[in-house]
């Protein structure tokens, strides 16, 4: 087998319980994102836009969702043949035991690494939105002949701990590293996007395998054990958009980002995003007695009611009388008549039936899980708030 220069694998086995209960049927790379999209479309269209022509796709939770996502491949050109395009890569392929974590999700898979014969292997996580060109860090990981290379970018100070944050020499060379530590003394973040010499790896994940007191996750031990070696690791520097969707907050504020298209334009013509459409054919959305600012609007929508700055994904229906506001409707989502939804995320084909009210607030976003029903208390029956009754009168 030809060797290639670079190959990548990509983490999405993950429970995600952070974004529950919208992963409570799917995995976390899975949940729908941006109108069209799953998350899991993000790290993909990025290796068809960078050149990577050979990604392996590690499941585990809740993995038959990204399996009818993902299929052979086709929609992103990456139909998958034995030396070529996405390989699935389900934990219960391999063993009774699981991917302990994810550095072991990747060792029990070295069989199928060497099969493909790489010089470097790039390991990706599933719950990441942004739009990289992997190319670029391939070519600073070369230049320095650097044995891993660490992708990473500035957070805020209060987000910190959330991440592996580190700090790097005048070169970029990483001194010191921390995983999610309670008392950041750095901003700089890893942002778990890892480019390897296949050798050098190997050889880490072999040695992690045989000790006993590891949890086989990168960013609690094999980095840290790496950093201890001889060789330095270098740290590439993002510029641009990225956000780990992790948290039902950072899931709903990403989308507040796809509406201000100030940061994260998805149709772009230099990068394309590809993803398996919902439905195989597509109709318009339909508007009747509708009003709308700063939303996007999917196909096969059916929308009567009121919305604004929120984005509504296809097939979901908002009925007559009702308010969306700051808010994410995925697909398929059923939204009757007089509900008010604001600071929300309302799961693909959940219910919210007549009178409702789903209310979060900046800081507290509420979340209706997928095909949840949400009934209305019976108070919004017989006295409806404020801004229903403002809409009754109007309407
Ligand atoms: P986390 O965000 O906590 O930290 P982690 O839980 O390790 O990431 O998951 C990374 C990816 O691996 C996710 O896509 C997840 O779905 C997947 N995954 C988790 N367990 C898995 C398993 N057993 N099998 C297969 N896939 C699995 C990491 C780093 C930090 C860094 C952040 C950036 O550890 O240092 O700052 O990512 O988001
Ligand atoms: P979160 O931190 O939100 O729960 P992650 O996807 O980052 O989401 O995964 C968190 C942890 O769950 C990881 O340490 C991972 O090893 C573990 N995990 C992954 N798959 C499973 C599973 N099938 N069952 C239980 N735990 C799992």
């Amino acid at each position: 087998m030809k060797r290639k220069d670079c190959i990548a694998m990509l983490l999405a086995g993950g429970e995600g319980k952070r974004l529950a209960p919208l992963t409570s049927k799917l995995a976390k790379p899975a949940v729908p994102f941006g109108g069209h999209y799953r998350i899991i479309d993000f790290p993909l269209s990025n290796c068809v836009n960078s050149g990577i022509d050979t990604v392996g796709v590690l499941t585990q939770y809740e993995a038959e969702s990204l399996h009818e996502h993902i299929g052979e491949g086709e929609p992103w050109g990456l139909t998958h043949t034995e030396h070529e395009g996405i390989a699935l890569l389900p934990s219960n392929n391999i063993d009774q035991e699981g991917y302990l974590g994810t550095a072991d999700a990747i060792y029990k898979n070295i069989p199928y690494i060497d099969e493909q014969n790489p010089e470097h292997v790039l390991i990706l996580s599933g719950d990441h939105i942004y739009q990289m060109d992997y190319r670029e860090m391939l070519d600073a990981h070369m230049k320095q002949g650097a044995p891993a290379t660490i992708s990473v970018m500035e957070v805020p100070w209060e987000d910190a701990s959330r991440f592996g944050v580190m700090s790097v020499d005048d070169n970029l060379n990483i001194i010191e590293f921390a995983e999610k530590p309670a008392k950041p003394e750095s901003n700089l973040a890893s942002m778990g996007i890892y480019l390897f010499r296949w050798d050098y790896l190997k050889q880490h994940l072999m040695e992690d395998a045989a000790d006993s007191n590891s949890s086989h996750d990168f960013g609690k031990d094999v980095i840290p054990k790496m950093l201890s070696g001889e060789e330095p690791l270098l740290a590439f520097r993002f510029q641009g958009y990225w956000r780990d969707v992790g948290t039902v907050e950072s899931l709903w504020e990403a989308h507040m980002d796809v509406l201000s298209q100030n940061e994260l334009v998805l149709e772009r013509a230099d990068w394309p995003m590809y993803t398996r459409a919902w439905k195989t054919k597509l109709t318009a959305a339909r508007t009747r007695n509708a009003e709308h600012t700063d939303c996007l609007i999917h196909d096969q929508c059916t929308f009567e009611g009121k919305a604004k700055s929120s984005v509504v994904f296809c097939g979901a229906e908002i009925g007559k009388y009702s308010i969306v506001k700051d808010s994410v409707v995925m697909p398929n989502a059923k939204i009757g008549k007089g509900v008010h939804v604001e600071h929300a995320i309302i799961g693909e084909g959940a219910i919210i039936k007549d009178g409702a009210v789903v209310k979060g607030a900046p800081g507290n976003v509420v979340v209706v899980g997928p095909y949840e029903t949400v009934l209305p208390k019976p108070t919004v029956r017989t006295q409806p708030s404020r801004l229903l009754q403002d809409v009754y009168e109007k309407g």
